[in-house]
């Protein structure tokens, strides 16, 4: 649901830029354009703006065209008119819902071509909504994914600083180990590998598409009110309180929004918990989830003295030599198909003997495939025994790999995704291969 200050917004954005356009723009793309009307995110950093134009597909695409390339002006000029801190970024829309003959289409490749993730109309719940559960409590329990990622750990440890704060009572809990890289976080030795046997109030379950990428989790009338945090594509609702964001870059990224909430601000401890969260999904602020408002966020947890490099060193500069080694058994299975399009490496189950290396220690290998050149796709098996493969896929951008994973009943995101397969190594390959060749050729 769209605050009142979203929607006052964004009718105020309606009117300028149909006040701007009766003026006229100079571009001459631009044909005879209505705004139909405008959505703004809630961090209010970018603004949807749909328009429906007569004289057909030929003349929207034009006007679509024009519009955007003037979407910097409009923004200059609403800006003095609007008296808003930070003016949104402005996305212009063909609307289609006027033109009912390719309706479905358009709304399927707009699907496709945004991955969904920044549309407002994907997010559920609110962070405000979250703040009054939050509130409401006492005793509380907070856990994340199974093999806990930076996110995972940060916003976990993150979200009970702030409960903290609150003055609740609360269990950081998760069965798998911290990964070593992100031990130093303040409070990691904290997280439990149990729940215990005590009542909560509520659960609150953070970066957990389903309830069953969690770890065991007390019984129904043990865990309390169960509250869902999260922002992958694929979430289906998970407790009576459940915030959804795929537009957000990570946990961190919406725990912030949900302080403003509450009225807390952060202290450092928590600005290192925030930051991390962000770097690590953002993939140090490389993917295309780093947005404005992840940047502006990263930017007040640097205010508060975090430093970049202090974090990097622990994050990024303090491999175990196990994990090096392990890299240089990983690295001569490197396989590129002969179209140069998608590229495999292998982990087995006897590389982790030899090295010492533990299964965390693989995080960031299959960057290697994908960072070459013309790879589109790239692929990780693990073997987890002799006739099942856990799969991860990456994408540079064009594939949606979530949807490959999901024939094979995983998921994930557009560009980060995985799956198991059962059979030796030379099945899981065949069925994989086939199945990202065919995604490459749609
Ligand atoms: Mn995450």
């Amino acid at each position: 649901m769209a605050s009142i200050r979203q929607q006052r917004i964004a009718e105020q954005i309606h009117e300028e830029i149909s006040a701007l356009l009766m003026r006229g723009l100079k571009d001459p793309r631009i044909g005879f354009v209505t705004i139909t009307g405008v959505k703004v995110t809630p961090d209010l950093s970018r603004a949807w703006v749909y328009f429906s134009t007569t004289g057909g597909e030929a003349v929207a695409e034009q006007s679509l065209e024009g519009l955007n390339s003037a979407a910097s002006y409009v923004r200059k000029v609403l800006g003095k008119l609007l008296h808003l801190k930070h003016i949104p970024e402005f996305v212009f829309k063909y609307d289609t819902s006027l033109d009912r003959g390719d309706r479905i289409e358009r709304i399927l490749s707009d699907v496709r071509e945004q991955e969904g993730w920044d549309d407002p109309a994907r997010i559920r719940g609110s962070a405000d909504e979250v703040a009054q559960a939050l509130r409401k409590h006492q005793r509380f329990l907070v856990t994340g994914h199974l093999n806990p990622d930076g996110d995972a750990v940060a916003s976990v440890l993150g979200l009970g600083r702030i409960l903290e704060s609150l003055d609740k009572e609360v269990v950081l809990y998760n069965p798998d180990p911290v990964p070593h890289n992100y031990a130093f976080l303040p409070g990691a030795d904290q997280i439990k590998s149990t729940p215990g046997d005590e009542p909560f109030d509520a659960t609150v379950v953070v970066d957990c598409s389903e309830l069953s990428r969690t770890g065991p989790l007390p019984a129904e009338a043990m865990r309390g009110e169960l509250i869902g945090i999260d922002h992958h594509l694929t979430t289906k609702p998970l407790g009576t309180v459940h915030y959804q964001n795929p537009g957000a870059s990570s946990i961190g990224e919406m725990l912030y929004e949900i302080m403003g909430q509450l009225g807390l601000k952060m202290d450092f401890e928590l600005a290192q918990c925030i930051y991390t969260s962000i770097l690590s999904d953002t993939g140090s602020f490389r993917y295309s989830n780093t947005s404005p408002a992840a940047m502006r966020v990263a930017a007040d947890a640097l205010a508060l003295g975090v430093s970049p490099w202090d974090v990097a060193l622990e994050v990024y500069e303090s491999q175990p030599l196990a994990r090096v080694r392990l890299l240089a058994k990983v690295l001569p299975t490197l396989e590129v198909d002969a179209s140069g399009r998608y590229g495999s490496i292998l982990v087995t189950q006897e590389m982790f003997t030899e090295t010492g290396a533990t299964k965390d220690l693989i995080d960031g290998f299959i960057n290697h495939p994908r960072g070459i050149q013309g790879v589109e796709v790239a692929i990780q098996f693990r073997e987890e025994n002799e006739r099942l493969y856990k799969v991860s896929f990456r994408s540079r951008g064009r594939i949606n790999v979530a949807q490959i994973a999901d024939k094979f009943g995983g998921g994930g995101h557009a560009n980060a995704a995985g799956c198991s397969v059962t059979g030796n190594l030379e099945e899981a390959k065949l069925q994989i291969f086939s199945a990202v060749e065919e995604a490459l050729q749609a």
